[in-house]
């Protein structure tokens, strides 16, 4: 039964993918390419290094050292710092803060499981730490999604059994992550991308806990 609720952050909790956009195209334009919102779709849940081999990619820049790879994302991370710092909870997703306070309110634990290494940050703007008792994030994993090792570390953190979890996911790769670590998985998003979720909401302004509980 119901234990546990870990949310994915970026496109979950909040909508980030904005900021993340802009950085990218910001760096790509000095690279001399630039590349569309439909392209950017492939980036979410995608760690940042991997992001910018896509990137790259679509730029078919391919005579970059890994020195100066680094050196790439720092500055994206750095123009993307600048615009997350000015983030207030009004950018909070509809309903979502809601939706985590009912989870504790019914005695359900609550654990954020992000790609993101500014998932602190975020958070911190967003005055959402508290509502969360545990925080794995880019940070402290090693494997991407759909490695199942982000939301693995959040169920261990909070003490519970995989199969007591859900995971709440906008990316494909995330929904396998939940799925591989033996959880249940809710899509945020179209039920047409995120074909492998247990259910599939718009939003978690959109869901009840109740609608959770019957998923075991
Ligand atoms: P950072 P999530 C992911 O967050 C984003 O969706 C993805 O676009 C981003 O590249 C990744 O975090 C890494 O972010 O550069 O801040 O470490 O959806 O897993 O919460
Ligand atoms: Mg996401």
């Amino acid at each position: 039964n119901l234990k546990a609720c870990l949310f994915d952050l970026d496109g979950v909790i909040v909508d980030t993918a904005v900021y993340h956009y802009k950085a990218w195209k910001r760096l790509a334009n000095q690279l001399g390419f630039d590349f569309t919102e439909h392209q950017n779709e492939q980036l979410k849940g995608v760690s940042r290094m991997h992001s910018l081999d896509l990137i790259l990619g679509w730029g078919n820049i391919t005579d970059k050292s890994a020195e100066e790879k680094l050196e790439l994302a720092t500055r994206k991370n750095n123009w993307y710092t600048e615009m997350i710092n000015q983030m207030t909870p009004a950018e909070i997703l509809p309903g979502a803060r809601e939706f985590v306070q009912s989870c504790r309110d019914a005695g359900i634990k609550t654990a954020i499981g992000s790609a993101s290494k500014n998932t602190p940050t975020i958070l911190s703007k967003l005055e959402l730490l508290a509502l969360f008792d545990a925080v794995i994030d880019g940070n402290s994993v090693s494997k991407p999604k759909p490695d199942p090792e982000v939301f693995l570390k959040g169920a261990e953190a909070l003490h519970v059994d995989p199969k007591n979890c859900v995971v709440f996911e906008d990316a494909v790769a995330g929904i396998e992550a939940a799925i591989n670590g033996g959880m249940k998985a809710v899509g945020i998003g179209s039920p047409e991308v995120l074909t492998k979720a247990d259910m599939v909401s718009a939003g978690l302004g959109k869901l009840q806990l109740q609608d959770i509980y019957k998923l075991f």
